[in-house]
């Protein structure tokens, strides 16, 4: 069992009056467990009597978001058995395309706080990359925390001078992911009640801070490829942790593509720098292209906004509002899909009654 706790209480786990308020009379009979561990739909509840393998309700399956880790759900116990009936509206989602070309979005973890952005300083590092997860985490309102690992292997002045022009004024830090006085570090981010997630290319040492954190060996970790600096995939399933004196801690398996979705806010509010600008454009609704008066044209000749982030903030909003409108028409099709099916199934239905009478 991966709990360093036997009975937390909910409050422990992270539980909240926003999930309380979500339980109505019809629902007071189901129990509330938090999602600690997910390995492709298999899943591992918490509540404070214990820890149970969950089967989603068919109900669920077809009505709803599937849980993922992170998420709180209502149960109900079936002689030992725990089937989830539902999956309680999260407080934050974290949420990408998913790799390969399927356009269908993939929840990563949900009522997440704090989200560890993790690097290392070897050729994993990459500043276009930090800016990605910074929009992915900010879009929905995380708090991030950049982390620069490796740097007891090399010297991190050069990684943390690129991450600064990246790091938007959030915390930045470079890190021995061994070392104890790094979890000493990290520990006051996350606060009792609250959810940290650990992101970041496989082999960057996500569980190894994991460990850090815990104090105990409980993620397993694996050396990486030394000719390439690249991981090996060691983490498979995503699992929740309960740190010492209150917090949780959600471990993830490195991605291999980092698609943004949802929020273009996200963009946004990773390039601060230029919403300044963005503001003062002669027309409100300025594309920043070919428009007269565009404070932001004005400012690239001047060299006061990096032409590097510009692009790559225009890379990013594009890239994010084509795969809102892919999964929204994706989301379209299903549902008419769905309609199309049950008046096919009523027609059929019908003609069978007719033959019937
Ligand atoms: N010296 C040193 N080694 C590190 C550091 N961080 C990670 N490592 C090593 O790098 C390797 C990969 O670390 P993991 O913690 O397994 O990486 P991960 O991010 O969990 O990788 P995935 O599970 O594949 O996504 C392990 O051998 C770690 O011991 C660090 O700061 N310093
Ligand atoms: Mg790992
Ligand atoms: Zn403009």
């Amino acid at each position: 069992m991966s709990s360093n706790t036997p009975t937390p209480t909910l409050a422990r786990l992270g539980w909240h009056t926003f999930f309380e308020r979500q339980i109505d009379d019809a629902r007071r009979h189901l129990h509330a467990a938090r999602v600690i561990g997910q390995h492709h739909e298999r899943l591992r509840i918490q509540h404070e009597h214990g820890i149970h393998d969950a089967a989603v309700a068919g109900a669920l399956r077809h009505a709803g978001r599937l849980p993922v880790v992170g998420d709180w759900v209502l149960f109900a116990d079936y002689g030992g058995t725990a089937r989830i009936e539902a999956c309680l509206h999260a407080r934050s989602l974290l949420a990408r395309r998913a790799a390969g070309t399927r356009l269908a979005e993939q929840a990563i973890a949900a009522n997440v706080d704090i989200a560890f952005i993790v690097s290392a300083c070897n050729d994993d590092f990459s500043p276009r990359r930090l800016e990605r997860y910074l929009a992915l985490t900010l879009a929905v309102g995380m708090r991030p925390v950049l982390l620069l690992t490796r740097a007891d292997l090399t010297d991190p002045t050069p990684y943390l001078a690129a991450a600064q022009t990246v790091a938007a004024g959030h915390p930045l830090l470079a890190v021995d992911a061994h070392a104890a006085e790094t979890a000493t570090r990290l520990r006051p981010w996350i606060d009792a009640g609250e959810t940290a997630v650990l992101l970041g290319s496989s082999g960057v040492g996500k569980s190894t801070l994991v460990n850090r954190l815990l104090g105990r060996e409980f993620a397993a970790t694996a050396a990486i490829r030394n000719e390439d600096s690249k991981g090996r995939h060691t983490t498979t399933a995503r699992n929740l942790y309960l740190l010492e004196g209150g917090g949780c801690l959600i471990d993830t398996p490195g991605m291999r593509e980092l698609q943004l979705t949802g929020d273009e806010a996200g963009a946004d509010q990773a390039f601060p720098e230029l919403s300044r600008y963005a503001g003062q454009c002669r027309f409100s609704d300025c594309t920043h292209r070919h428009e007269p008066g565009c404070a932001v044209r004005a400012a690239l000749e001047r060299g006061e906004i990096d032409a590097a982030r510009w692009e790559s903030h225009e890379h990013l909003r594009r890239e994010q509002a084509a795969n809102a409108r892919r999964l929204g028409d994706a989301h379209e099709r299903h549902r008419q899909e769905k309609v199309w099916g049950r008046m096919v199934r009523d027609a059929l239905n019908a003609k069978r009654r007719r033959r019937e009478e």
